[in-house]
């Protein structure tokens, strides 16, 4: 009999599921998407923890809420960045998580924290990325006139904001928008979004390899699965 066999668990129930590390920075309404779609069985994994750089964001709260644990690791508490990285690495590391989720995240991380989480750490960036990579996006697009708007979950890479894309949602930019209206619209859809783009990756069916996200062992095109709504 193998250790795993052990105990008297159905087969099903001594697999360890997939685990899920989500950091965050503010008020974690991606987080609690993604913790909600857990809950209801819609995502087969477990949140074993939410981190967060900043001890006052609302998001923490939620997460206890929700009877997930969580950690802050402070950046102001750090000399550089390469300390801070090293110090939430090993935070994140003590869980082991087969994902990591920025959800949020608002701190630049460093190339040796990027490559030890290579091709299992997702980002979501409220733009239609290539465009507007950075801050201040939503107020980007009203400034250049555009038409659409919307968000990415991507793979992280050193590239800031700069690797495969997974799925994009597309808004629509209407007369008399200003920052705060559109970012509620596209809000509503990363909510949709990265839950879907979390299960695709714990399911075994999304993956990364070079510059390319792929699903189904397919290459997704370079804007990552379009989803059109409103
Ligand atoms: N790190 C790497 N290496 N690659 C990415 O793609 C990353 C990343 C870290 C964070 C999220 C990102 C976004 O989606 C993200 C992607 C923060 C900044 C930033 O300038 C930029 C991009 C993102 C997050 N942060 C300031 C800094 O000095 C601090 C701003 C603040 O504290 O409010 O780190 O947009
Ligand atoms: C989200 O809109 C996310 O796209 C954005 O911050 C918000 C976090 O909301 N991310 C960035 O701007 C990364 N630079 P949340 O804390 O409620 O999930």
């Amino acid at each position: 009999m193998s250790p795993a066999q052990t105990n008297n668990a159905l087969p099903s129930e001594q697999q360890e599921k997939p685990r899920i590390v989500i950091l965050i920075s503010g008020s974690g309404s991606n987080m609690v998407a993604i913790a909600d779609a857990v809950a209801k069985g819609d995502i087969d994994a477990e949140v074993a923890a939410v981190i967060s750089n900043k001890p006052e964001a609302a998001g923490i709260q939620k997460a206890k809420d929700r009877d997930i644990e969580t950690q802050i690791v402070n950046h102001k508490d750090f000399a550089n960045r390469e300390d801070f990285d090293m110090a939430l690495m090993q935070q994140i590391d003590e869980y082991q998580p087969d994902l990591v989720v920025l959800a949020g995240f608002m701190r630049i991380l460093t190339p040796a924290f990027v490559i030890n989480y290579h091709g299992r750490m997702l980002n979501i960036h409220p733009s239609l990325l290539p465009k507007y990579q950075g801050l201040d996006t939503h107020q980007r697009a009203l400034d250049a006139g555009d038409e659409q708007h919307g968000v990415t979950v991507h793979f992280v890479t050193e590239e800031l904001d700069g690797g495969p894309n997974v799925i994009q949602a597309i808004v629509p930019i209407y007369d008399g928008d200003d920052a705060t209206s559109l970012q509620q619209r596209v809000h509503t859809q990363e909510h949709i979004i990265y839950p879907i783009a979390v299960k695709w990756f714990v399911s075994g069916r999304l993956s990364m390899k070079g510059n390319s996200a792929l699903f189904d062992n397919t290459e997704l095109p370079a804007s990552g699965l379009p989803l059109t709504n409103q």
